[in-house]
């Protein structure tokens, strides 16, 4: 039984799968591609007695090799609608191992129909969190308390109050603060959440503040929850800690909390670029799953992140209609609602006007050291001169002749 059909054309319903594949030797593609289609879908390293001819109609087809690349069509009824993990245990499950190939690469997933709307997607969306935060059209900015772990719940509040009042729309937690012995997660809702009603009166904008809630799905939940009965408008979470499973319960339980994703972890999948999953596939699994929010990384900042990658996936989480280019495939993301791209890590207010450029003003940036650095409050401002700068298209050099804290800023991380 062959898993080759390079005659085959995908049907509306079939979910596709872009692999790129590196056997042992290149005249062994075929081999592994035969392999990988079966493995992930119906077939074993063997032909099998108790297999049905009825069966066969469930067998993944190669209908496309083209050098180390091919595509992978996978028929609708392999997968539990509504069950991210089982679909991601075929396609993206036991194949990363095999001996047929040394590497194998997940690329991008065009998800059918069937299973999108299996599938809540966001509660909120771009235009949902901007209703929310009454921000129509320039990028927010948001801080994360730092130092990540250390500060009492007290010091905490205090520290996202400096950031509110100095300008910044949100404030988070860090990825790896959770309920501790320094800093329980109740107390750290409850002084925090005083703090943003202060800024708010104070400031007369509205203010966020986003508790990483993760943890055990229950609690997770239990968590998420306390944040909702306690006015809170966001919970946080790390998607690939949490798990896939995890997202989906606390997304299902429709708290309409806007639900922000922090990456933690995907480097571990996304980084080589000969073998694991894109970040791409990690981006649609969250907005079909249903955050508003998702770290997509930055060219300029601490983390890795190619451009050509970083603005491929910002159009992947911000627009309905995906035309195929590369090795992105075609999407149609219909009543799956566009999500916020979030840029950070190692950012500071001299780098807005080129965020701004390169991924739109549809976008989230957030500055820990780039803000605290100067002083939060110090640090806030500049943020927020440097914005307001980008949306006059004045250049910061000249903006911040008049303007000290984006200065202070540009003389501390802009030397030349
Ligand atoms: C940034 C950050 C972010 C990472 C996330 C940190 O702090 O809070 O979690 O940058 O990276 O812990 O490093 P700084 P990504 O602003 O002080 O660098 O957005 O690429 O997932
Ligand atoms: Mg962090």
């Amino acid at each position: 039984m062959s898993y080759i059909n390079l005659n085959y054309r995908p049907s509306e319903t079939d979910l596709i799968c872009e692999f790129r594949i590196e056997p042992e030797k290149e005249s062994m593609i075929r081999d592994a591609a035969e392999k990988i289609a079966s493995e992930s879908s119906i077939g074993t390293w063997t032909e099998i007695k108790t297999m049905k001819p009825r069966i066969k109609n469930l067998a993944a087809k190669v209908f496309e090799i083209k050098g180390n690349w091919i595509k992978v069509a996978y028929p609708i009824d392999l997968f539990e609608p509504g069950n991210m993990p089982q679909i991601l245990s075929s396609v993206a499950g036991n194949i990363f191992g095999m001996k047929a190939v040394c590497n194998l690469r997940l690329e991008d997933i065009h998800w059918s129909y069937k299973l999108m709307k299996s599938f809540k997607g966001p509660f909120f969306g771009i235009q949902g969190v901007r209703k929310l935060i009454k921000v129509k059209d320039r990028p927010l900015t948001g801080t994360i308390v730092k130092p990540k772990l250390g500060l009492n719940e007290k010091e905490h509040a205090r520290v996202a109050y400096e950031a509110w009042i100095g300008g910044v729309d949100i404030v988070k937690d860090d990825e790896n603060l959770s309920n501790l012995k320094f800093n329980k997660f109740e107390k750290r809702v409850i002084e925090t959440l005083k703090m943003r009603d202060k800024a708010e009166k104070e400031t007369g904008e509205r203010k966020m503040y986003m508790p990483n809630v993760t943890a055990e799905t229950n609690e997770m939940i239990r968590r998420a929850r306390f944040v909702k009965e306690r006015g809170g408008e966001y919970a946080m979470v790390d998607i690939l800690t949490a798990g896939w499973s995890g997202l989906q319960s606390l997304r299902n339980e429709e708290l309409k909390l806007v639900l922000h994703a922090h990456r933690a972890g995907h480097a571990a999948l996304t980084r080589n670029k000969k073998h694991g999953i894109s970040m791409l596939v990690i981006a649609g699994i969250a907005r079909l799953i249903g955050v508003d929010q998702l770290h997509i990384g930055t060219v300029i900042g601490k983390m890795e992140g190619p451009k050509e990658e970083v603005l491929t996936i910002g159009e992947e989480i911000e627009r309905g209609i995906i035309k195929k280019h590369g090795h992105v495939l075609s999407e149609n993301w219909r009543h799956i609602k566009p999500i916020f791209a979030v840029a950070s890590g190692g950012l500071h207010p001299g780098l807005v006007p080129y965020l701004v450029e390169e991924l739109g003003k549809d976008i989230i940036m957030q500055f820990g050291g780039g803000i605290h650095g100067l002083g939060t409050y110090t640090g806030a401002m500049a943020v927020r001169q440097a914005v307001e700068a980008t949306m006059q298209n004045i250049s910061l050099k000249e903006y911040a002749k008049t303007h000290k804290e984006l200065d202070t800023a540009l003389k501390k991380w802009c030397k030349h």
